[in-house]
């Protein structure tokens, strides 16, 4: 399943307006370690294109046959546009947590965004999860589930597809507003607490500290993965 969402995340993706990749740190690029005996391998991909400043998407293989997905689209804050935001934790039980969103960096999402989401016919997974305390960034459409079977997990991946394909339309009928207006502040401010808040998930720090170390699990996630936007 993880191959399978990388994959459609990388056919969307590709579909974004001037889609560019970015330099990703050669140290963070392609990541191998050993713990215990066990590779251990994470990829990064990074991008940016109209509308976006940070594109990420990795894929990591840690530990006891652990595999995690996990994809971030920061908008680029001039743009009324959410945070698009997907992770899976995969092991050799299954997969335990597949959770899509597009989350609001205002109060609200634009109506652009929020009008095609709630038309989205939403499948009938038996297993949905309760959002954690730091789950407060998401909004009303997130998709937080265990997927059973395989049928559930190709769902979850449709489903994952269609939230980038309401993302790619919003963003091709969106203008940006000045760097210095007060919505762009505010959609940078919005910014900084999502990745305050996804910095508050311990299971992310504690997988990264036991593959690594403490020191490296803590530049990871302030670097990479939930590093602090920009002025714009
Ligand atoms: C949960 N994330 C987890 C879990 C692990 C990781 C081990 C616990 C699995 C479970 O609850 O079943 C680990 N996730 C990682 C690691 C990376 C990662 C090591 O992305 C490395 C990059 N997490 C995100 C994003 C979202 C997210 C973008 O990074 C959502 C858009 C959500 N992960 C998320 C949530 C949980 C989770 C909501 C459940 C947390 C809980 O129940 O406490």
């Amino acid at each position: 399943m993880v191959d399978a969402l990388a994959g459609r995340i990388r056919t969307c993706r590709a579909q974004m307006p001037a889609l560019t990749p970015l330099a990703v740190d050669p140290d963070l690029e392609a990541i191998t370690a050993s713990l215990d005996g066990e590779a251990l391998f994470i990829r990064n991909e990074l991008h940016q294109c109209r509308g976006f400043r940070k594109l990420h998407l990795e894929t990591a293989r840690l530990g006891l046959g652990l595999q995690i997905l996990h994809c971030v689209f920061f908008p680029d804050p001039r743009f009324d546009l959410p945070i698009f935001g997907a992770d899976i934790v995969a092991s050799p039980a299954g997969i335990s947590a597949a959770i899509v969103d597009l989350s609001p960096v205002t109060t609200t999402l634009p109506a652009s965004v929020q009008e095609p989401l709630a038309r989205i016919e939403l499948p009938a997974f038996e297993q949905v999860r309760e959002l954690p305390a730091w789950g407060t960034i998401f909004s009303p459409f997130v998709r937080f589930i265990r997927p059973v079977n395989s049928t559930e997990e190709g769902w979850f991946v449709d489903l994952v597809g269609q939230y980038l394909d309401v993302l790619r339309q919003a963003v091709e009928t969106t203008a940006p507003d000045a760097p210095d207006a007060p919505s762009t502040i505010e959609r940078h401010q919005g910014q900084l607490s999502y990745c305050l808040q996804q910095k508050r998930n311990d299971k992310t720090r504690r997988v990264l500290e036991k593959a690594f170390s403490v020191e490296w699990a803590d530049r990871y996630i302030e670097e990479l993965l939930f590093d602090n936007p920009p002025a714009p």
